[in-house]
């Protein structure tokens, strides 16, 4: 592929905005090249300024799950912009979207929207500690939460489940309330409880898709509730990425374990700004301004942006069998990478979940983080960049996860998988 143009364009970028991006994972760093500048989507495609197109399995990290320029929303978008942009005061679309979602996931009675899935998880875990007069929180190590202060953490020196800040400019005071447990492993739970002073909440990726796909066991989300039970504690299940994306009705419907509260994006904007938290009608009961914990928006609500979110939702809850359809694509792809990899002994681990799809190079199945930093990354840098250049656009890490849209056909995929064959059996 011709890149001349990106890679003019992220010269020029890097001069004004740090790293030439307004989000680090789009640089590329962790699978090298240069990014694509992207002139335009065209329903399973993108183009780039270069005229180039690809086959798109990233989907803005999800949100497109009818693909670029889907009709519905798009003319959504421009009807609700015929009547302004942004009020500041509360509109009918805010409650027909906050309805349509209640009435979609049996766990949220209330909800709140705002405008990342960042703001919607420091916002949930600021009312799970106003609700439980509590301190501390509970995250997993490979889950990714937003950027909000005290969810940047890293494990903590030896056994320490109290987490250390992973980036600069977070004081560790922000962190010490922040406990760190592993993925899977309900031990490492139960010891974060033993060392807290008092646990508000658990925030978990009930199907986690920020260390690549590694959905968690039922059998594990079940002991999560039963502790967080036994303790008092809020669980809240993290969807903004699994969201409308493994399955219709929340990981709930597809886990057996109900959380306290739910945060979403992605999807729920259909392309546009928005987040959401919402669960239990007591809990949400304690936000302002009915309650006393703190949280607004300017944007908030956006009727723009709401009538993306409702055209995109309305037409999952029309259509609940999408969601078998999409899979049956998202397995039919993995399980093409799967044979191609194993008739040239390359180990791949693949997995699936609704519309999800990920894969490691790895000999080893990946059940937490510790396994998915044992793949093969400079492998899968490797590969990215092939199939890339045969026309095929993945998530620029290994740590991410593949999306099926509605607009990504059956041809598009064993196209897919003719190229994945392709790049196995080239000689390294
Ligand atoms: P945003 O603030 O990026 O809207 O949402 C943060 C967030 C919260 N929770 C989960 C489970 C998430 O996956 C995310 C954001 N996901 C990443 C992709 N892994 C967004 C891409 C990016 O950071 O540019």
């Amino acid at each position: 592929m011709n890149t001349q143009h990106s890679q003019e364009a992220f010269i020029q970028a890097q001069e004004l905005i740090p790293g030439g991006v307004n989000s680090p994972v789009r640089a590329f760093k962790s699978v090298g090249g240069t990014p694509l500048f992207i002139a335009r989507g065209e329903g399973g495609y993108l183009v780039d300024i270069d005229d180039n197109k690809y086959v798109d399995y990233v989907q803005s990290w999800g949100p497109l799950i009818f693909g670029h320029r889907d009709e519905s929303i798009e003319n959504a978008v421009i009807d609700a912009v015929k009547h302004g942009l942004s009020f500041g005061a509360p509109t009918l679309a805010e409650s027909e979207l906050a309805q349509l979602i209640i009435s979609i996931y049996d766990s949220i009675e209330k909800i709140r929207f705002v405008s990342s899935g960042t703001e919607a998880v420091m916002s949930a875990i600021r009312l799970a500690r106003g609700f439980t007069g509590r301190d501390d929180i509970v995250k997993f190590t490979g889950c990714y939460h937003g950027h909000s202060d005290a969810l940047l953490v890293q494990a903590g020196s030896g056994a320490a489940t109290f987490g250390t800040p992973s980036s600069p400019g977070v004081p560790a005071d922000f962190t010490k309330h922040t406990l760190l447990a592993e993925y899977n492993n309900i031990e490492s739970v139960r010891q974060c409880f033993t060392d807290s002073q008092g646990v508000a909440c658990v925030i978990i990726e009930p199907i986690a898709g920020n260390m690549g796909l590694v959905p968690a066991d039922k059998e594990f989300l079940a002991q999560l509730r039963t502790l967080c039970d036994e303790h008092g504690a809020l669980l809240i299940f993290d969807e903004v990425m699994s969201g409308f994306r493994a399955c219709l009705h929340g990981a709930e419907s597809i886990t057996g374990t109900t959380p306290d509260l739910v945060t979403l994006g992605k999807v729920i904007g259909g392309g546009m700004p928005v987040g959401a938290f919402g669960g239990r009608r007591d809990i949400m009961a304690m936000l302002s301004p009915e309650g006393g914990v703190y949280q607004a928006g300017t944007l908030s609500g956006n009727p723009v942006a709401m009538a993306a979110g409702l055209a995109s939702v309305s037409k999952l809850r029309n259509n609940p069998k999408l969601f078998g359809v999409l899979e049956t694509r998202a397995k039919r792809l993995m399980q093409g990478f799967a044979d191609a990899a194993k008739a040239h002994n390359i180990g791949l681990q693949t997995d699936v979940r609704g519309t999800m799809f990920g894969f490691f190079f790895s000999d080893d199945e990946v059940h937490n983080f510790a396994n998915a930093l044992k793949s093969d990354t400079a492998r899968f840098a490797k590969f990215h960049a092939a199939m890339l250049d045969a026309g095929f656009y993945f998530a620029c890490s290994q740590f991410e996860t593949g999306f099926i849209s509605t607009a990504t056909t059956d041809t598009m995929i064993e196209e897919t998988i003719a190229a994945a064959q392709k790049i196995f059996a080239a000689k390294d």
